[in-house]
């Protein structure tokens, strides 16, 4: 069971050092994070909630990360939303104290999750697009415009919930790109598929975290193996972040879509049951997507 981080002021150890990473290189490895125990549940969790949410949507696939409608290049990599509601009280690794304590360091003590998604990576999956995630991605309606200030605003997590190797497409990204102005998501396809100098390929043994600067660029590498990568991605965000624009049914989601060209990218709602089931660390950082009755 982790503790929640920072609240009684007391940061683990690790913190300096994984906020310092965090800060000058976008990214940083944070290993065993996942309970041993627990990693099967969410492996088998997440594969059956992406087989049902692709029935759900007729296996019709939504665009790419940079807007493309080539989706043969994603065909092989599927996302299934809401996972955590679905762990309840086994999701207390979202708020591992490594984890939060660097969060928290960087982004205040009051942060919600913004999103969270599994992702599964058949075999034969191709490399994807370089992309930086919300708010920085330009093909989302409700995003920064380019060129943005250099301030960090969101944090995205990958649990490694199978070993991330180079044959089974462990995340590719870019040390430092953080620091950029700006992404080639919307309307640079050339530069989205060009290797950059100085890229990377993080591998890690199942129940690591990848936690990285939202503005970083990364992108999905090959499964050359015979093997599913699965992964779980979390989005932690300041309480000034404003996550209105991806509650559906809101005032600031429907100004959204009348006002700004783009692509939606709603995040799904909590019942109240499922919220209540959260480990009581995490329901603060949820709080905001609970159904209304
Ligand atoms: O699955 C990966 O390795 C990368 C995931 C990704 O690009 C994303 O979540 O934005």
């Amino acid at each position: 069971m982790t503790t929640p981080a920072g609240l009684d002021g007391l940061a683990p150890p690790e913190t300096d050092s994984l906020v310092a990473q965090l800060r000058d290189q976008g990214w940083c490895l944070v290993p065993g994070v996942m309970p041993e125990d627990e990693i099967p549940l969410v492996h088998d969790l997440i594969l059956a909630e992406e087989r049902a949410q692709a029935q759900a949507r007729g296996e019709s696939w939504t665009r790419t990360s940079n807007g493309s409608t080539d989706t043969t290049r994603y065909q092989r990599v599927s996302k299934a939303a809401a996972i955590v509601a679905r762990l309840g009280a086994h999701a207390s690794f979202v708020a591992d104290d490594r984890v939060l304590g660097a969060v928290r360091r960087l982004l205040g003590e009051y942060v919600r999750v913004s999103s969270d998604f599994g992702i599964v990576t058949l075999p034969g999956a191709e490399r994807g697009f370089w992309h930086c995630d919300w708010p920085y991605n330009q093909t989302v309606a409700a995003h920064i415009p380019q060129p943005y200030g250099d301030m960090v605003m969101h944090l995205s997590a990958l649990f490694m919930v199978t070993d991330f190797t180079e044959e089974n497409g462990g995340t590719l990204l870019v040390p430092g790109s953080h620091r950029r102005p700006g992404n080639p998501t919307g309307d640079n396809d050339e530069l989205a598929a060009t290797p950059q100098s100085g890229e990377l390929q993080v591998t890690g043994r199942r129940g690591s975290a990848i936690l990285f600067d939202a503005r970083l660029w990364h992108a999905v590498a090959p499964n050359t193996s015979d093997q599913t990568r699965v992964a779980l991605a979390v989005r932690y965000a300041p309480w000034w972040l404003n996550l209105e624009v991806r509650r559906p049914g809101s005032t600031d989601a429907r100004l959204v879509e009348e006002l700004m060209d783009g692509r939606a990218n709603s995040a799904p709602l909590l019942t109240a049951a499922q919220f209540e089931a959260l480990p009581a660390v995490l329901r603060p950082m949820y709080e905001n997507w609970v159904e209304q009755p």
